[in-house]
Formats: structure tokens, C-alpha cells, sequence
């Protein structure tokens, strides 16, 4: 099998950001963007997902390095995919953390959108900004051209919230991933491609 990885560097006036992925990975991770609990939800990405992740982010305020992490990340698993043959393409979880119940579905479409339902009770979440998850989603979903549909279903705490979020979109995307032996290489598409 060819090694599913990809190495994104990203460089501009407002951030800077390298993203290694590898998707057939063991749930490694080592992610420093400068926001300890953005690096905390991005770590769940990569071992509940089985996938490793390297990031390393800086930038001149929060909303830019999220917003240019989710745009790198997104790239990483579209370029990692590459033409998608034999991926199982959907792929989709309900997880829990405590009191808190977060969905996602993912569908490896080429045709990227975010539907992100996350009402949090406060601003922050430590020291992220509550809006910059549903931010995250949608900037990934658009750059990684996946279908993305992400509920938190219920909740009392943020953070658990959150975290529950972030478990099941690393469920999801495994699941969405991975490869489907009996489709024997095919492209699970009847119009035979997944752009992108
Ligand atoms: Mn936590």
C-alpha cells in the first residue's frame, strides 16, 4: 500500500504553519500552535482517528492560526487521499464524553461544505475562543472538500462539549478513510471520480 501522507507548509504575512499527516498512522501526535487548547482538541484528531499529526503553528492573532491550521489540515487529508481509490467515503460517529454528546458525519465528496451546530454557554474554552470550533469545522470541511455535518447534541460543560466534538469527527474521519478491500481499488462514486 502507498503510504497516505502529506506534508502542507503555509506561509503568509498573518501565520505561519507546517502540517504533517499521515493517515495509516497509530494516533501519534505533536502539535504546538501556540493555543494549548486547540493543540488539546487537535491531539483527540489524531488518536481517536489512528491517524499521526505534526503541527506547528504561530501567528500574530488566534482566529488566523485556526483558521490557517483548518485550511492546512483540510489540504493534508485531500492531498493524503489523493484519488480516493478504495475509501470506505462516509463515515460517521456519536461520541460521549461524560454528560456531553457530540455527532459528526463525514462524506469524502470532493464537493466541501460545514454544517456545524456547537452552542457553547460561554466565550472561551480555556484560552480558545468557543466560536473558533465551529470556525475550525467549517474552514476544514471547505479545504479538505469533505462533506462535514457536526451536532453537539447536548452538554453542560464546554470543554467536555468540545472534546466530544473533536473525538467523533477523529471516529468519523477514520471510518471515512479507510480502506475498503473489497472495492478493489475502485472509486466509491457511480460518476467514477471524487474531485479533488
Ligand atoms: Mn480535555
Amino acid at each position: 500500500m502507498n503510504c497516505r501522507a502529506a506534508s502542507i507548509t503555509r506561509d503568509t504575512k498573518e501565520t505561519r504553519v507546517n502540517i504533517q499527516l499521515t493517515i495509516d498512522g497509530s494516533g501519534q501526535s505533536d502539535v504546538h500552535s501556540g493555543v494549548r487548547m486547540f493543540d488539546h482538541f487537535l491531539a483527540q484528531i489524531a488518536r481517536h482517528g489512528m491517524f499521526d499529526l505534526a503541527v506547528s503553528a504561530s501567528g500574530d492573532d488566534q482566529h488566523h492560526v485556526v483558521e490557517d491550521v483548518a485550511i492546512c489540515l483540510g489540504k493534508a487529508f485531500n492531498e493524503a487521499l489523493g484519488d480516493k481509490k478504495g475509501i470506505a467515503r462516509m463515515g460517521h460517529a456519536i461520541v460521549p464524553m461524560d454528560e456531553a454528546l457530540s455527532s459528526v458525519a463525514v462524506d469524502i465528496s470532493g464537493r466541501g461544505a460545514g454544517y456545524v451546530s456547537a452552542p457553547f454557554a460561554g466565550a472561551m474554552i480555556g484560552e480558545l475562543e468557543s466560536d473558533m470550533v465551529r470556525h475550525f469545522l467549517r474552514t476544514f470541511a471547505v479545504e479538505g472538500r469533505i462533506t462535514l455535518h457536526a451536532r453537539i447534541e447536548c452538554g453542560l460543560n464546554d470543554h467536555h462539549k468540545a472534546e466530544s466534538l473533536f473525538k467523533a469527527l477523529a471516529r468519523a474521519l477514520d471510518d471515512a478513510c479507510r480502506l475498503d478491500t473489497r472495492r478493489a481499488g475502485d472509486i466509491p462514486s457511480s460518476k467514477g471520480v471524487l474531485e479533488g
